[in-house]
């Protein structure tokens, strides 16, 4: 094997260790230079924007490298307690400018490049999202990994290296057409293949019994087909720290045998077939946010990820331990990212029974003080479920685990509340029915030594309703992480004019404190600071409107209030009672109601799952009124509608900047915390939302009469549910009635009959999930007294610089101290920097 140590001789130290790279930025530019022309070979003909890009990347990534290496070896010397954090999706965005910010070296490569006549801006827009997500649990996690190395913990990500991101969104007729996203296509710097670290991933087969030497009996899994699973490692560097962690991301391949056999019996288009079948597990992130569709290739992947990670960690700790597995649990933890890396539980059993052979109660304590679950939904659609036969026949070994761990788990139940039956069934991991299910969350919940929601009312929730049987067996066991963003990328990296703003009054430390922007409070009374406040902001909103008439050619004013609701496109987020409250203002313009008007553009963007049907057609909607309306001259300035196509992590470095108004607007109990609202405030965004998720932690920060509250609460929302009558509403409420008379009439769809009757019919039935007629006037109201709010230029500026100065809470530096001093007990690492090895 070609991996195998050297056996002729060992290298001498030198080889590894490497005099530390130049930071100024003469250094960058000579090295920018090789790697132009030596490196990538390239001369005065290869000119686009691509290969100065990939050259500036190779600069940067030799930095990176350097500090990674020390990272590891650090890590490696101080024997160091790690977590894991295992999560299906990785959403990175772009990395260039990411490791420009943390290597402090932004003005230095910015001079570099220009050195050579090229504007850095340009170049970079070459670079491809990493789009490994699907929304706000992806970015989270990306969020978490960047808090994590700012604050020096030894963390690691587990994922999978998707040959296809998150699908790009083009709307064609007002529709949504899905186009693949081949993101590796001209190569990624930012990732290491690490083929020596590969492991093999086993599926079908069957089990069986067999006694050891000693007579002792023991469980193998035989006649499987087996996956490689090849490990790229992205470096994820701290803030100006000399820390760089990795994300460890496994893209699949087929093992040879696996050719070889089919092969040599003769049948070489069925080799062909097992190959790409095997490459399939890797192929395409799946792109339903929030719901789940059980199918067969989604268990694969969530297999596929949790066995080669667990073998990962297993195989460093037996080099660096031997067999002897009595202090990992001290040193080890994971934290599944949702129930989607689940089969972790069992997958690690696994490996301490058969491949280690270890007895059931010491494997158990091992995985029960190891594992911890965040969960992220309370949406019943999207509880993962995997149908016994699939998992019997996929996963054989598994499924007998699984059994032993819910036998054992329900003995413990029926000791607990003996003779309560109906109990037994309600909590078994197993859900009996014509087809049997496994319910992942409560293998989640039995396996786990702490389970976490991601706000505190979606926390409470979840003790109250979904888990209430298991918050009674275990209460210690459940505890609210609110989540948070990253204000290096969602305020440092990507609103450099607010940022310098701050840093002139207060200075920078909140880069990596972020409740140093309380600091911001007193010059809410400085009306010169007020002043440059609103400048950098309408600087900010003229960025925003160049992307908005590039990419959906509608003309924002900048005096306008810049109205933004992005997220993926679901029911219960409501875009839907966001283009009502559109139609009325068109409604009201169209009756000569315009006296004291507020003008607003209103922005929309966002995903919807490819076989979401309703999402689709409220995109459409969205449309066909933003065709209206912009075409309408009595309409004129008043009001514009936007839909923004292809909404990812670089759109919203430039949207929240640019944004006045934030829409949070999710049927309350519904958004289990939300994470856009968090970058919104961040960038001086005023908040228009209902109490949901996060939302109420914003208001609680900013303050009530600083944040544009309305409709139901979630109590109200469940106590409605029975006796809701949309129709009656709708009656009652003149503006409502316009509203879905101008829908009904077909004003919206004149050459396209009957496009919205779905809609309309969700919004009048009374079993209507999302209550969207409920909210309604609430919701018209609310706008209202933003557009009044609007009027008062200099009181709308207090409002954001308010929202700024109160946001420091919801930094994932927090969150991530928070999972740390509760959940995972780490200590912080310190690498050598690389300038110290010379001293
Ligand atoms: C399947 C999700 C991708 C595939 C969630 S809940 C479930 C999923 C399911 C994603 N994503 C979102 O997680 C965010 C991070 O915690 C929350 O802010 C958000 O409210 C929630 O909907």
């Amino acid at each position: 094997m070609i991996f195998e140590p050297l056996a002729t001789s060992q290298p001498v130290p030198e080889l590894t260790e490497f005099p530390s790279l130049g930071m100024t930025s003469h250094d960058l530019a000579v090295d920018f230079r090789r790697h132009f022309s030596i490196t990538l070979g390239r001369d005065r003909f290869c000119m686009s924007r691509h290969y100065p890009y990939s050259a500036l990347a190779l600069v940067l990534r030799d930095r990176v490298m350097e500090r990674w290496k020390h990272t590891r070896e650090a890590y490696q010397q101080s024997d160091c307690r790690r977590a894991h954090y295992m999560s299906l999706e990785f959403l990175m965005g772009r990395a260039l400018g990411n490791a420009m910010l943390n290597l402090g070296v932004e003005d230095e490569a910015t001079a570099a490049v220009a050195e050579y006549g090229i504007d850095l801006e340009e170049i970079a827009e070459a670079e491809h999202d990493a789009g490994l997500g699907n929304g706000g649990l992806g970015r989270l996690a990306a969020c978490f990994l960047d808090s994590c190395a700012t604050l020096q913990l030894p963390v690691i990500g587990y994922g999978i290296r998707y040959e296809y991101g998150m699908f790009r969104q083009k709307i064609e007729n007002g529709h949504q057409v899905e186009e693949p996203d081949h993101w590796l296509r001209n190569g990624n710097p930012w990732e290491l293949e690490r083929p020596e670290f590969m492991q093999r991933v086993k599926f079908g087969g069957r089990t069986e019994y067999y006694q050891d030497d000693h007579g002792v009996g023991h469980h193998r899994w035989v006649g499987t087909q087996d996956v490689l699973a090849v490990p790229y490692d992205v470096p994820v560097p701290g803030y100006k720290n000399g820390t760089v962690n990795t994300l460890r991301l496994w893209s699949a391949a087929a093992t040879d045998e696996f050719d070889l056999d089919e092969f040599n019996a003769g049948d070489y288009s069925e080799s062909v077939a097992a190959k790409n079948d095997a490459e399939h597990i890797s192929m395409v992130l799946y792109p339903n946010d929030s719901s789940e569709n059980g199918k067969e290739l989604r268990l694969k992947q969530q297999y596929f990820l949790a066995s080669a990670s667990l073998q990962d960690v297993l195989r460093r700790w037996i080099r660096d331990h031997g067999k002897d597995f009595r202090t990992f649990a001290d040193k080890n933890c994971f934290q599944l990212n949702d129930t989607h890396p689940t089969i972790a539980i069992a997958e690690l059993m696994r490996q301490l029974l058969d491949e280690q052979r270890m007895d059931w109660d010491r494997a158990w304590g091992i995985v029960s003080r190891t594992m911890a679950y965040t969960n992220h939904t309370l949406l019943p659609e999207a509880l993962e479920r995997w149908p016994v036969r699939m998992f019997a026949r996929l996963l054989p070994r598994l499924l007998e685990i699984i059994y032993e761990i819910n036998a054992r788990f329900l003995s413990e139940v029926a000791r607990r509340w003996p003779g309560d039956t109906e109990r037994l069934a309600r909590m078994s991991i197993i859900e009996e029915g014509d087809e049997p299910q496994v319910r992942m969350a409560y293998l989640a919940i039995v396996g786990s030594y702490s389970i976490n929601g991601v706000a505190e009312l979606h926390s409470t929730l979840l003790k109250q309703g979904l888990f209430r049987d298991f918050y009674e067996l275990w209460p210690q066991k459940f505890n609210n992480k609110t989540n948070g963003v990253t204000q290096r990328r969602w305020l440092a990296w990507c609103n450099g004019r607010q940022s310098e703003l701050i840093n002139s009054v207060i200075g920078d430390e909140w880069v990596v404190d972020l409740d140093q922007l309380a600091r911001l409070l007193p010059f809410v009374e400085d009306a010169a600071f007020r002043a440059r406040w609103r400048e950098v902001k309408r600087a900010n909103k003229a960025r925003l409107a160049t992307l908005v008439k590039s990419d959906c050619g509608v003309d924002f004013g900048l005096d306008a209030m810049f109205d933004v609701q992005v997220k993926r496109i679901h029911e219960y987020k409501r875009q839907l009672l966001n283009i009502l409250h559109v139609i009325h203002l068109y409604d009201r313009i169209k009756r000569g109601d315009t006296d004291n008007w507020t003008p607003r553009c209103v922005l929309i963007g966002g995903k919807a799952a490819p076989g979401y049907a309703m999402a689709k057609r409220i995109i459409k909607l969205v449309n066909n009124v933003a065709q209206m309306v912009n075409s309408d001259d009595d309409v004129g300035h008043l009001l514009k509608v936007a839909f923004l196509p292809n909404y990812r992590v670089t759109a919203m470095e430039i949207i929240c900047p640019g944004s006045d108004l934030s829409e949070q607007i999710s049927t309350a109990g519904k958004e289990a915390s939300g994470t856009g609202n968090m970058k919104f405030m961040m960038n001086g965004a005023v908040t228009i939302g209902t109490l949901d998720g996060a939302n109420i932690e914003i208001r609680e920060a900013v303050g009530e009469d600083n944040f544009f509250l309305f409709g139901l609460t979630a109590d109200q929302v469940s106590e409605l549910r029975g006796h809701y009558d949309p129709n009656a509403i709708i009656e009652q409420d003149g503006d409502l009635r316009r509203v879905m008379q101008l829908l009904e009439s077909g004003h919206f769809n004149q050459f396209e009959p009957g496009l919205f009757d779905d809609i309309i019919q969700a919004i009048r039935s009374p079993h209507d999930p999302w209550l969207v007629a409920a909210d309604f006037r609430s919701y018209i109201d609310a706008q209202q007294r933003a557009a009044e709010a609007y009027r008062d230029q200099d009181g709308w500026t207090r409002l954001s610089i308010l929202n700024v100065a109160a946001s420091g809470r919801f930094s994932t530096d927090r969150t991530m101290a928070e999972y740390n001093s509760e959940i995972w007990r780490l200590a912080s690492v310190i690498p050598l920097e690389p300038s110290d090895e010379l001293v």
